[in-house]
């Protein structure tokens, strides 16, 4: 029996089109789903698009369009960012879904009967773009008077029936779980941030509304929908067949081993999600980790400055790969990252083509020259291989532990001492002089070399899946062998390796 994981993105809001923030969360956990499949773990990894509320349907209002067939187009986008970047999820859930329309009225329907839910009225501060109320106490005012939200965001006095989420009644649960639980919110800093924002004491929370009707009825109330992010939070077990959890064979995965969000949607997570959870008497998710935000040469990304960044777009100019990569490798996870053009391109050329192109090609046409194409014998080792190859065989190690704290930056980091490493011992060892000198231990160095570089190849799979599995068919590696668990099995020497060629091209801007 494989160990389960079950990993999600946040379902996006269909809005507007995906951007690069966007994809980076669906790189991401798409990195660790990755990870946790060539691990041997059997993966659920979901993800998806938000297609209820007031922005939304205002959206679709502003291009004349019904909510429903904007959506439909909106939703189609994100999915097919997600294929385009190969992002490996296993379901793609839309909350206009029959599915989670019934899994929403259902949850709702459980909280209510357990006495969680009343109706009353709001009066307070909302603000539409982060569809998020807040209290008085948040809030700065600016020289015009406008009302900002701590996200940058106006805010609006909203005034309306209401039913409530009896949120304060969880307070002390959440600080017990909380407490009890040192690991259910990552980075750190996010974790003293939430404690002192319960700390404060809850409000009960508006979970409906009535000023307009995009959204999931309320049970026994048709005046009211449900609040957007009652409805959004329900995704992650309404893919799980929920209410159906006994016929469901994909409850098995409940609860999730890691909600992988944007910093400022955390609050929703780590606090709203757990309480809803707890008060249907359902297990709260194992982990959250939010990541950091990032810019575009120094300023928020935004239509208006006209300087968001389309994921396809960069990967039409420089490639998935060389993408996927930039945006793991440049910012440490959960820190802040700016992007910018020539920082991807340093990345491009420096270390994929550089560091990691150049090793494969030096190694793969020395042994196409110089050992008939076939993979070598192992020989008698020095001191200098083991000492290498040692390093090389900790990774799976290393990224284990790493991969379950997110820290994806470490990770990649890991793999380039060794690449580093490994650039240091051809250069020393120079087999193109052995050659001439000593033909045996040439063969000996540049198997140490094509072992080193399987096993760079196999962990940086989950990173940039399609060009490692050009490396590995080039190193002779076949599909069947290419699980970490595979490492410790030695490939035969003298399996015919494939004619090598450039796997990362460099980046030359036009003229
Ligand atoms: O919040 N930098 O959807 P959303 C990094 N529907 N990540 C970014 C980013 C940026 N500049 N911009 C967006 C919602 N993201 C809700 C979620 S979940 C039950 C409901 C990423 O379309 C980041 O993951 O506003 C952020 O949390 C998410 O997109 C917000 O997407």
């Amino acid at each position: 029996m494989k160990p389960h994981y079950m990993i999600t993105t946040p379902i996006y809001y269909v809005n507007g089109a995906p951007h690069v923030g966007h994809a980076y969360t669906s790189i991401a956990a798409d990195v660790l789903a990755r990870f946790k499949r060539l691990d041997g773990y059997d993966v659920f990894f979901l993800t998806g698009t938000d297609e209820h509320g007031q922005k939304v349907e205002q959206a679709a209002q502003d291009k004349g369009q019904s909510a429903q067939n904007f959506a439909t187009m909106v939703s189609a986008q994100f999915r097919n960012m997600a294929d385009q970047l190969n992002v490996s999820y296993d379901d793609f859930i839309r909350t206009t879904e029959e599915r989670h329309i019934k899994s929403c009225q259902a949850l709702w329907q459980k909280i209510a009967d357990a006495g969680h839910i009343y109706l009353g009225a709001y009066e307070g501060w909302y603000s539409l773009r982060d569809e998020c109320y807040y209290g008085e106490d948040e809030l700065t005012t600016t020289q015009e008077g406008k009302k900002i939200a701590p996200t940058g965001a106006e805010v609006k006095w909203l005034k309306e029936p209401s039913y409530f989420f009896k949120l304060s009644a969880w307070q002390d649960k959440l600080l017990e779980f909380y407490e009890q639980n040192p690991k259910f919110i990552g980075p750190e800093s996010r974790r003293n941030e939430l404690l002192s924002f319960i700390k404060s004491g809850l409000r009960d929370l508006s979970v409906s509304r009535t000023s307009f009707k995009w959204g999931i009825p309320v049970p026994g109330d048709d005046d009211h929908v449900m609040y957007v992010w009652f409805d959004a939070l329900t995704n992650y077990i309404s893919a799980l067949g929920y209410p159906n959890i006994k016929s469901s064979d994909l409850w098995r995965f409940w609860p999730a081993d890691l909600h992988l969000v944007g910093k400022e949607i955390s609050r929703f997570h780590a606090l709203y999600w757990p309480a809803f959870l707890m008060a249907a008497g359902l297990e709260v998710p194992k982990r959250i980790y939010s990541h950091g935000w990032w810019t575009v040469e120094g300023e928020k990304m935004s239509k208006s400055v006209g300087n968001v960044i389309e994921p396809l777009k960069l990967v039409e100019e420089f490639g998935l790969d060389p993408v996927r990569f930039f945006l793991l490798r440049e910012v440490p996870f959960g820190g802040d990252g700016d992007y910018s053009r020539q920082s991807l391109i340093n990345r491009m050329n420096n270390e994929l083509a550089n560091d990691l192109g150049n090793l494969a090609q030096r190694t793969l046409s020395q042994v196409m020259r110089n050992c008939e194409g076939k993979l070598p014998e192992i020989g008698q080792r020095h001191q200098d291989d083991e000492t290498l190859l040692s390093k090389a065989i900790l990774l799976p190690t290393l990224l284990r532990e790493q991969m379950d704290r997110q820290a994806l930056h470490e990770s990649l980091e890991t793999i380039w001492k060794i690449i580093r490493a490994s650039n240091a011992y051809i250069d020393h060892q120079a087999p193109w002089t052995l050659k001439k000198t000593d033909p045996q231990r040439m063969t000996v160095v540049l198997r140490v070399l094509v072992d080193t570089l399987r096993i760079i190849a196999t962990c940086l799979q989950p990173f940039i899946p399609g060009a490692m599995d050009k490396l590995l068919t080039q190193l002779g590696v076949s599909e069947s062998e290419r699980q970490l668990s595979d490492l410790e099995t030695v490939i035969p020497a003298g399996r015919e390796l494939p004619a090598p060629s450039g796997i990362f091209p460099r980046f030359v801007e036009a003229e």
